[in-house]
């Protein structure tokens, strides 16, 4: 079994310390790499070797494949964690890591095209068995065709980009009259964002949530499911609170919802870690809606119920360990809420610049996960996700409240963030209730 003696890390942020801090308890070497406007950055202090890979633009820094893979030769790394985002979903990376004999910390590139194309992966998990949307057998390439899927169907439909994901590219049709004018600009709008025009059609599910299973492959041919986070509170398909248990999963669906997830993992040999996305309808039907094959943001939630620590296991996964059959019990109720440089007061804005103080919350049952400290500046240039505020307690309510008290000790001078914003969330009766959908943030007005 090749284990790992060093690791570069291509991210930024929280997510690269925290893959610092797993490789640290795997006796790993880490490398760091860093754009020039990240250059006194944690990562880069905390790894054991940091290197400069360009100037602050994404595209010339953590996205140029060529740079990152000289850091990669220059220090001798046996691997390369990709984190999330960046080009952790990147196929051609995955490949080049690959054939430069090096482990690419995540699935195969086969795996990554295959459930980058979503009408591909849609059709690839209903011939495994698991439950998807009705709607047109892979892409649509017509007006007629959209005429007459729609009209077997029935309105409202949703037409998506099979390159999409994260809602762009995405029209809902609520009547025969818009069906033209939504198929034309989600072609012209996915051409624009993903040079790929190709769209497939599905029924619109009215009012659903997001509820995403977490699983784990190992090189055998084993998958697991670590239970569900429910992620329905968004704002404009960013994700701004995630909770494990999701309030609408009893032990009933989760065990279908489970199930189903990791049939559909073990048809494609799924390595590492991976969710499962599904819509979950009024009446608890669920669908499966898109497979990400990578570590996500909101891990921290599922780490905290189950007492696993994701990241290990999948360097562990990737070095060919086997999975731990041991039963999995999820234990109390975790919620996360990601702090962003945003300012609430001005429709989310973003809001870089100096933190002057930097303060978090804690005690029993709180995680933080953040990169800031007082004195950082945090660039332009990047997603705004400054911090997550992690929470676990023995239920929902008890999280909520704990959650609350945590946000109150919070103190970020210098730039607007969303703590107050969520501090206002977990007093919402509709939030506290467990009842509402992806439109509940919408609705506030806040
Ligand atoms: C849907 C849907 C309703 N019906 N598909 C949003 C992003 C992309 N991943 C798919 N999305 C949706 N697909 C059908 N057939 C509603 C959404 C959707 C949504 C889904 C999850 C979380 C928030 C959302 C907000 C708006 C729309």
């Amino acid at each position: 079994m090749p284990k790992f003696k060093k690791v570069l890390i291509s991210n930024r942020g929280e997510i690269a310390l925290r893959i610092i801090r797993a490789c640290r308890e795997l006796d790993i070497k880490t490398v760091a790499v860093y754009s020039e406007a990240d250059k006194e950055s944690l990562h880069v202090k905390f790894a054991d070797e940091a290197i400069c890979i360009g100037p602050a633009k994404s595209t010339d820094s953590y996205l140029n494949i060529s740079r990152i893979l000289s850091a990669a030769e220059i220090t001798n790394a046996d691997a390369i964690h990709p984190g999330y985002g960046f080009l952790s979903e990147n196929a051609k990376f995955s490949e080049i890591v690959s054939s430069h004999n090096m482990t690419f910390i995540g699935p195969s590139p086969e795996m990554i095209t295959a459930m980058g194309d979503k009408a591909f992966a849609k059709e690839t998990m209903k011939k495994a068995g698991v439950p998807t949307v009705p709607g047109s057998k892979g892409i649509v390439t017509d007006l007629n065709e959209a005429h007459k899927i729609s009209k077997e169907m029935g309105f409202p439909v949703i037409i998506k980009a099979v390159a999409g994901g994260g809602g762009r590219g995405m029209r809902v049709v609520n009547n025969i009259e818009e069906l033209d004018n939504a198929y034309l600009s989600a072609q012209g709008e996915a051409e624009i964002a993903f040079a790929n025009s190709s769209v497939y059609i599905e029924k619109y599910i009215l009012e659903p949530r997001h509820v995403e299973i977490q699983i784990m492959g190992d090189q055998f041919g084993n998958v697991i499911h670590l239970g569900e986070r429910d992620c329905t509170v968004q704002r404009r398909h960013q994700k701004l609170i995630e909770e494990s248990p999701s309030p609408i999963v009893d032990d009933k669906l989760r065990k279908l919802m489970g199930d189903s997830a990791v049939k559909g993992a073990k048809s494609v040999k799924y390595l590492g870690a991976g969710t499962i996305e599904f819509l979950v309808d009024k009446d608890n039907n669920f669908y499966f809606m898109e497979m990400n094959t990578r570590i996500q943001v909101e891990h921290p939630v599922t780490e905290f119920v189950t007492g696993l620590d994701l990241i290990k296991m999948q360097i562990e996964m990737s070095e060919g360990e086997k999975l731990n059959k041991k039963k999995i019990k999820p234990i109390g109720h975790a919620i996360e809420v990601r702090i962003n440089a945003e300012d609430p007061k001005n429709n989310f804005r973003p809001s870089p610049g100096k933190i002057t103080s930097a303060h978090f919350g804690g005690g029993p049952g709180v995680r933080v996960d953040s990169h800031i400290y007082s004195g950082c500046v945090v660039p332009p240039y990047y997603d705004s996700l400054i911090a997550k505020i992690i929470v676990h307690d023995i239920n929902r309510e008890a999280a909520i409240n704990k959650m609350y008290h945590t946000l109150e000790e919070c103190i970020i001078e210098g730039i607007a963030t969303t703590i107050p914003f969520h501090r206002k969330v977990m007093q919402n009766e509709v939030f506290k209730s467990g009842k509402f959908d992806t439109n509940f943030i919408d609705s506030l007005n806040i």
